[in-house]
């Protein structure tokens, strides 16, 4: 699973802002069809048996198609259920906490909003973290977008623990996220509002495979 996770270039979300409950499973074999082995869950403020229903249907497709499951937010229900990786908030709690509560084996990934934040998960042994929101974006609305200015310097801060930046990346914002030293990248909207996701996920790994990576 590590191995798979630091060979990750772009990280899915099925976020159910966007998604209908039938779209979950077309949609997790779209990706991984595009090429994606990281995809997580975003279901906020939705009923718990539903989001434990989702995560075993998107954890079943992962594991037989060799692609990281990540269940958002709920580390009692990810060791419950036995993910591949959950992933927390700045609001959910010391990562320590987080290990004790999910054991050794699962994967743990914190977003973060500022190089402080960064290190300080690094200091913390997550696994590996968000970077953003870059640009302003509806899938977070109101929060403060951070700009591109600190990606290349966080990126060498944090060595070989991915770093995937995150928010408004789409078509057009890609290159410049590149350029400023991002090598991995999440994109949520713009990823599952394309008419052909395998596509236009193949497009994007491309773009950030043709960049010099190391
Ligand atoms: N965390 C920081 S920005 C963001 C999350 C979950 C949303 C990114 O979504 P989009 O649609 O790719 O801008």
């Amino acid at each position: 699973m590590k191995q798979i996770l630091a060979d990750c270039r772009l990280y899915g979300i099925v976020d159910m802002g966007y998604t209908t409950p039938k779209q979950i499973e077309p949609r997790t074999h779209a990706l991984i069809d595009g090429g994606v082995r990281i995809i997580q869950l975003r279901a906020k403020g939705v009923a718990q048996e539903r989001v434990r229903e989702w995560a075993i249907a998107m954890q079943r497709i992962c594991r037989e198609r060799q692609a990281i499951f990540v269940l958002n937010d709920y580390p009692e229900m990810a060791a419950e259920i036995g993910t591949d990786a959950v992933h927390v908030g700045q609001d959910g709690g010391p990562l320590a906490e987080v290990r004790r509560i999910v054991g050794p084996g699962i994967i743990i990934g914190r977003s973060t909003h500022s190089p402080e934040q960064a290190l300080e998960a690094l200091r913390e042994g997550a696994d590996y973290i968000g970077f953003g929101p870059l640009f302003p974006t509806g899938t977070k609305p109101g929060r403060a977008s951070i700009g591109l200015q600190d990606i290349a310097a966080v990126q060498q801060a944090v060595g070989s623990m991915p770093m995937f930046c995150i928010g408004g990346i789409n078509g057009s914002t890609l290159p410049l996220v590149l350029s400023a030293g991002a090598k991995r990248v999440v994109i949520v909207s713009w990823l599952l509002q394309q008419s052909d996701i395998a596509a236009a996920a193949k497009g994007v790994i491309q773009s950030i495979q043709s960049g010099a990576l190391s």
